[in-house]
């Protein structure tokens, strides 16, 4: 496969307004120098998506997030690799002057697989989704990919089919995506069922059986397995590979319990936050952004710190096994 890959090589770090595009070279990535070295000298590399920095999170908090899960990464011996399009380039990899951009820049498309070509096309900024993200980590051959939360089924998706993109991405590729499960803005038993249709293989993490609920550590739900640390992790990675399966791997990590939330502040909130898209006439993609927002509002901010706590505990876990993969496969 990487024999097929024509990698165009950024050299100089650019603000991304002053880039120039890459018409008429081969490749469809860029890479940035830190993760271009970091497969040079074979080190583990960890994908990390950017709705969540342009859509997901209000400024500045959305930057310095970014900017803290890329150390903690780092601290932990991977090297991390932000995904976004930049001027009509899918980058792997953005420098502090991007993310810095990203954080701010109004305009930014959030894209999903559907719009990976329109916005290359048309050489506009996109901030890639969990479905997005996974197809350029696939691409750089990056197996280990840390979010806070996936899309999943929205609540009514049986009537809306409002189904996020992210759970068949999950199932035509084979990246392992670390995230603290699902929202109850979703359907979390809905989405569970349609992870198990399309073959995705969800695990907990840690000591429970319960697939976590983004602000509580358990939604009720039983994940259908489970592995207790980073090397367990790695090495089901490595067998679901060595079978060649083609199928990606979940693996739900409940936030830290100093963070978890209390369920019917949250529920309430997510209640809210629904009744007010709804009255709004939000739909389409517009429906994820506008219940984070509406919800961290509700919540005074405290369901954007428990967000940012979590993402920052995932990107331990993340980097962790990365590093026990890379090492499983020297
Ligand atoms: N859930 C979160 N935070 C996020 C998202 C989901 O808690 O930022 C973002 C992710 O990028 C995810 C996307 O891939 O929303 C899903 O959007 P949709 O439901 O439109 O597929
Ligand atoms: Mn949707």
């Amino acid at each position: 496969m990487a024999f097929l890959l024509k990698f165009i090589s950024r050299g100089t770090r650019m603000a991304a307004p002053f880039r120039r595009n890459c018409n008429g070279l081969a490749g469809p990535l860029v890479l940035s120098k830190e993760v271009r070295e970091a497969k040079a000298e074979n080190k583990p590399i960890v994908a990390l998506e950017s709705t969540i920095i342009s859509h997901g999170m209000p400024y500045p908090h959305n930057l310095t997030t970014a900017l803290e899960v890329e150390n903690i990464i780092r601290q932990r011996g991977a090297i991390p690799a932000t995904i976004a399009i930049l001027n009509g380039q899918l980058t792997v990899g953005l420098t502090e002057d991007e993310l810095r951009y990203l954080a701010q820049a109004k305009g930014v498309v959030k894209v999903s697989r559907r719009d990976i070509a329109p916005v290359v096309a048309a050489k506009l900024d996109g901030a890639t989704t969990v479905a997005g993200t996974i197809i350029a980590a696939e691409l750089a051959d990056i197996p280990v990919f840390v979010t806070g939360g996936i899309g999943g089924v929205h609540r009514y998706g049986e009537t809306t089919m409002d189904i996020s993109a992210d759970l068949t991405e999950l199932s035509r590729n084979k990246t392992l995506v670390v995230c603290s499960g699902v929202k109850s803005i979703l359907d979390i038993g809905r989405t569970l069922e349609y992870l198990e249709t399309q073959g995705v293989c969800v695990c907990s993490f840690g000591e429970s059986d319960d697939f976590p609920a983004f602000y509580t550590m358990k939604s009720g739900h039983r994940a259908p397995h489970r592995v207790p640390d980073a090397l367990h992790a790695a090495r089901l990675l490595h067998s679901s590979r060595l079978l060649q399966l083609g199928s990606g791997i979940l693996v739900a990590v409940p936030l830290p319990q100093e963070h978890a939330m209390d369920e019917k502040i949250i529920e309430d909130a997510i209640n809210c936050a629904l009744e007010a898209s709804r009255e709004k006439g939000i739909n389409g993609k517009e429906v994820t952004p506008f219940v984070l927002s509406a919800v961290a509002s509700a919540t005074h901010g405290v369901s954007l710190d428990a967000n940012i706590a979590l993402v920052k505990n995932n990107a331990k876990v993340g980097a962790d096994i990365a590093v026990e993969f890379k090492k499983l496969n020297n």
